[in-house]
């Protein structure tokens, strides 16, 4: 019986397991890589197709800042919120629109671009896959804009080739390296990054999207005995999951944890604790915050807009307030004493 890996979920009988209430991840269908025959590792050739609400794409955005590769590889970055049901594309796609008004802040979001990745100018993410004959539409994308051909849309791989290949793509942190080489650093990277993608980043939507309150326990449960597991890791004091480095593993975990409080808490359900509530995770959530790059790499603004923007009559909760804001809050590691 194949089981979910640390990259996607076991796809048996999805079609079933949707009918029945589950929400099941599809699969991406881009996998080519950077160092392929076709894809030469040079700077300036790539870009990406993000938004900034999808946690998936946070990956991404990341690699790209922690990585040093922000000159290097170009970005647009899409509106939160996909199109409307009259659009005359349809609804739920990906569009590049500086123009639209957020309805949290009232006015257009200044990180949000056109598309210039293909030099077509295009409106959807949508039309990218289009122009390969492919029926997808989600993002992260990363994309050669010398062969103007999809090179990957799986987060997983994206983060993977760009740590790989940093150096011959002009990354200017060479001190950062995302998979250590050392192989029982390395087995502990990949074993948290299967526990993390199945109990917290796939679990969050599996929680939150599920119309079944079987599943929705199940992967409840699942995500805060994930997370207990994981203020336990990090009681001896280590800085990271993994000991004293920042390896993948914190990367991947950071996208879920950064939207708890503010989005997930409410938005997915999963009120079972805040992340206040884990005094060692809290620091660690607050330790990568203050990471060179990584504030910029996310917004909570887009993730409100994104996540609420929609649903709940279009009225984005505004929550927490109290012990503070966010982001504000997360340059505060003292909000959450170690016991
Ligand atoms: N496995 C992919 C998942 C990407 C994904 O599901 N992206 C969402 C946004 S959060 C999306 O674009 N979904 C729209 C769709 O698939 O139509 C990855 O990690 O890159």
């Amino acid at each position: 019986m194949p089981t979910d890996t640390a990259t996607e979920e076991n796809q048996t009988n999805a079609a079933q397991r949707r009918q029945s209430g589950e929400f099941v991840r599809g699969v991406s269908g881009f996998r080519h890589a950077i160092g392929d025959t076709d894809f030469p590792a040079e700077p300036g050739r790539y870009h990406l197709f993000v938004a900034l609400n999808c946690p998936w794409c946070h990956r991404v955005t990341l690699a790209r800042a922690v990585l040093g590769l922000e000159i290097s590889i170009s970005m647009d970055v899409a509106f939160p919120n996909r199109t409307n049901d009259d659009d005359p594309a349809g609804p739920n796609l990906w569009e590049f629109n500086p123009e639209r008004i957020a309805t949290l802040t009232g006015a257009a979001l200044p990180e949000c671009t056109v598309e210039t990745g293909t030099g077509q100018g295009l409106r959807l993410a949508k039309e990218i896959y289009q122009c390969e004959g492919s029926a997808e539409q989600s993002v992260p994308i990363l994309y050669d804009k010398v062969a103007q051909r999809i090179v990957s849309n799986e987060s997983a791989d994206i983060i993977r080739m760009l740590d790989r290949n940093a150096s011959a793509l002009g990354g200017t942190r060479p001190d950062m390296q995302l998979v250590p080489n050392d192989p029982k650093t390395r087995a502990d990277v990949e074993a948290l990054n299967e526990q993390i993608y199945v109990g917290i980043n796939n679990g969050a939507y599996k929680a939150g999207f599920s119309s079944d309150q079987a599943v929705y326990a199940a992967a409840f449960e699942r995500y805060f005995a994930t997370l207990a597991d994981l203020e336990e890791r990090l009681s001896d004091g280590r800085p990271f999951l993994t000991g004293s480095q920042f390896t993948e593993a914190d990367l991947r975990l950071f996208p879920t944890l950064f939207r708890h409080d503010p989005v997930y808490y409410l938005r997915m359900k999963l009120n079972g604790a805040r992340m206040l509530d884990y005094p060692y995770l809290w620091r660690w959530l607050c330790r990568v915050y203050a990471m060179e790059g990584v504030p910029e790499a996310g917004s909570l603004i887009h993730c409100r807009q994104g996540y609420f923007g929609r649903s709940w009559n279009g009225v984005v909760p505004l929550g927490p307030c109290h012990p503070s804001t966010y982001p504000e809050a997360y340059s505060k590691p003292e909000l959450a004493d170690p016991r």
